[in-house]
């Protein structure tokens, strides 16, 4: 149920090598449609409700800058202008070898220069751009635990060769418990050595990256907290919009685009700007492709600052004052996950802005595996953390969560106390308008009648996604009461949902599929009669059956003659 995200976060599998049209240069990678879940235009907050409050930096705090100069190829180095290294097949066997200790291509990225080249990635559009002369300084955190000495400082190399002098103020290192003989005296030594101060702070034991990030960020001194993750390189001209950004609105908390460092080759491969952050039921951090209403509100401008319903959280910059305002981060969360969706819907919720800033572009090493341990055990950690975000933030939808991961109803989530009593604080918004307002196209539905498993009245066997994806066709087994696959939601909207997938047909016959929820009824409309208990398919007029012997896993679609085979129970029995 986690594996999707783990350690890879979400990876985006191999970019589709298919430009956008008028762009040779991005590459669109295999995104999960959004459905759309338009709303009257009335019900949803306008721009100046959003932005009633400016605030212009003291003067003092704001510095005048120059671009950075650009970084030339450093010649007879491999990977330079961001291109794919490859191993000779002699050195295969000590490639896998390496590739194991920190899960990428350790010896690829120990031949490439600590400051090689890259492309320019920015659209044309981005390069024109004029920023503000006077701007904020930021200190950029890296927290690390058994990170590899090349990415590490490459990622720090990257931000000093690419940020304007008098704009980067100092880099917090933050090692995080790491077992690893070169990232202690070593590093120490080698710090000392940079043109921009560098400092190398030690959690005492292993803390996980929220509370590292913490730590990193009591010791900054610039008015902008700016945290990356330890495998990361910034391109040319990342940091200016993303603190232009900030200066117009400090409480807006703003990310790059995100590229992607290839694990395999360490090519550096530019990702959409079409794409941003949402989240499924299990909580899971998912990139989606925006959304026409944010399109049309940006006027088609794709250098235009995104609003993006969440961030990954690796990557983003922040008001240093606004951070611990706004509640800066749970710590009660542990090791990995469940912080990124944490302060997007509470900068959302408590009234901040959240964007992803298009002419700004950090690549990122995106893994399949997580390398590191989770003491304690990878679920209970990760449902931990997603529990204390759902108890916290997600009001009655936390239900969806519990629903499709039954096993976080048994993980305790400890004091939440403290966070409930911030959200009062700061008198923060509903779950309810964060769905309305910001992402009207989530999966989660915003009314429904009913959430639970559905049971055949004759067999007494339930529907059940059997896992399948969107295309495939519905499944039907003994109904298990541990949610999951066997959890839908019967929305007003007449759809009968699991996660982002709806029960959805186009013949009067069946067969009756999973597909991708459009949220336009059609093939996807339903209405359950309480009293005959039947599930109608509206287009059709045809009704759900239990599989026959044909295929006892296949539920059937046939008229409608109202016996016990096409009779539906829901109703939720959990037994948890
Ligand atoms: O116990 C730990 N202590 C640490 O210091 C565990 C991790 N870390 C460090 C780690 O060395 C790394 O520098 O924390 C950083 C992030 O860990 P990763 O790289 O294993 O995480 P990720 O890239 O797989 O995961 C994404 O989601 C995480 C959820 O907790 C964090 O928010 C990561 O910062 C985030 N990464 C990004 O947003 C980059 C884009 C990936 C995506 C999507
Ligand atoms: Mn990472």
């Amino acid at each position: 149920f986690y594996s999707e995200c783990l350690g890879g976060s979400c990876k985006p599998k191999t970019p589709e090598a298919q430009p956008l049209v008028g762009d040779t240069k991005d590459y669109d990678f295999p995104l999960e449609e959004n459905k759309i879940e338009e709303l009257p235009i009335n019900k949803r907050e306008t721009d100046s409700n959003l932005q009633g409050f400016s605030l212009t930096y003291h003067p003092s705090v704001l510095n005048r800058w120059r671009p950075a100069p650009v970084v030339l190829p450093v010649s007879g180095k491999v990977g330079e202008k961001g291109k794919a290294v490859h191993i000779p097949s002699s050195q295969e066997e000590l490639m896998k070898e390496k590739f194991k200790l920190n899960q990428f291509n350790l010896l690829a990225s120990d031949m490439i220069s600590l400051n090689r080249s890259l492309q320019d990635v920015r659209l044309e559009g981005c390069k024109t751009k004029v920023y503000p002369r006077l701007l904020p300084a930021t200190s950029i955190v890296i927290v690390f635990h058994n990170e590899a000495w090349t990415t590490l400082l490459r990622t720090v190399w990257s931000a000093i060769n690419r940020s304007p002098k008098n704009l980067l103020k100092e880099i917090i290192l933050v090692d995080d418990a790491s077992e690893r003989d070169y990232l202690g005296r070593k590093l120490e030594n080698y710090v000392k050595t940079l043109p921009v101060p560098t400092y190398v702070l030690r959690t005492e034991k292993r803390s996980g990256l929220i509370r590292a990030r913490l730590l990193g960020a009591k010791k900054v001194t610039g008015q902008v907290i700016t945290f990356l993750d330890a495998h990361c390189e910034c391109t040319e001209g990342w940091l200016e919009p993303l603190l232009a950004r900030i200066v117009e609105n400090r409480k807006t908390v703003v990310c790059p685009i995100i590229d992607v460092i290839s694990d395999e080759t360490f090519e550096y491969i530019t990702a959409s700007d079409m794409t941003w952050g949402g989240f499924n039921w299990k909580l899971n951090f998912r990139w989606y492709r925006v959304s026409q209403r944010e399109m049309d509100r940006r006027k088609g401008d794709r250098t235009a600052p995104l609003r993006t319903p969440t961030m990954a959280g690796g990557l983003f910059s922040i008001d240093k004052d606004y951070f611990y305002e706004i509640g800066s981060y749970d710590e009660g969360m542990d090791i990995w996950g469940g912080e990124n969706l944490e302060m997007s819907f509470r900068v959302w919720q408590c009234g901040g802005i959240l964007e992803i800033i298009p002419c700004s572009h950090v690549g990122h090493v995106f893994r399949d595996k997580s390398p590191y341990t989770f003491p304690g055990g990878v679920s209970k950690i990760v449902l931990h953390n997603a529990a204390r975000v759902a108890e916290v933030w997600m009001d009655e939808w936390k239900d969806f969560y519990y629903s499709m991961v039954p096993g976080a109803r048994n993980v305790a989530v400890g004091d939440v106390s403290s966070r409930k009593a911030l959200r009062e604080k700061l008198k923060c918004k509903s779950f309810r308008w964060y769905l309305e307002n910001i992402y009207p196209e989530s999966q989660m539905p915003l009314d429904y009648y009913y959430l639970g498993d559905i049971r055949n009245l004759e067999s007494r066997n339930c529907l059940d996604t059997m896992g399948r994806k969107s295309g495939e066709n519905l499944g039907m087994t003994y109904c298990h009461n541990m949610g999951g696959n066997q959890v839908f939601a019967y929305t007003k909207r007449q759809q009968i949902m699991n996660d982002d997938n709806c029960l959805d047909a186009n013949s009067k016959n069946g067969p009756v599929k999973l597909v991708r929820c459009h949220g336009m009824a059609g093939n996807q409309a339903w209405v359950y009669d309480e009293v005959d208990k039947t599930i109608k398919h509206v287009n059709t007029g045809s009704c759900l059956q239990m599989p026959d012997t044909s295929d006892v896993n296949l539920p059937l679609l046939r008229p409608c003659n109202y016996g016990e085979s096409q009779q539906w129970i829901m109703e939720s029995d959990f037994k948890w």
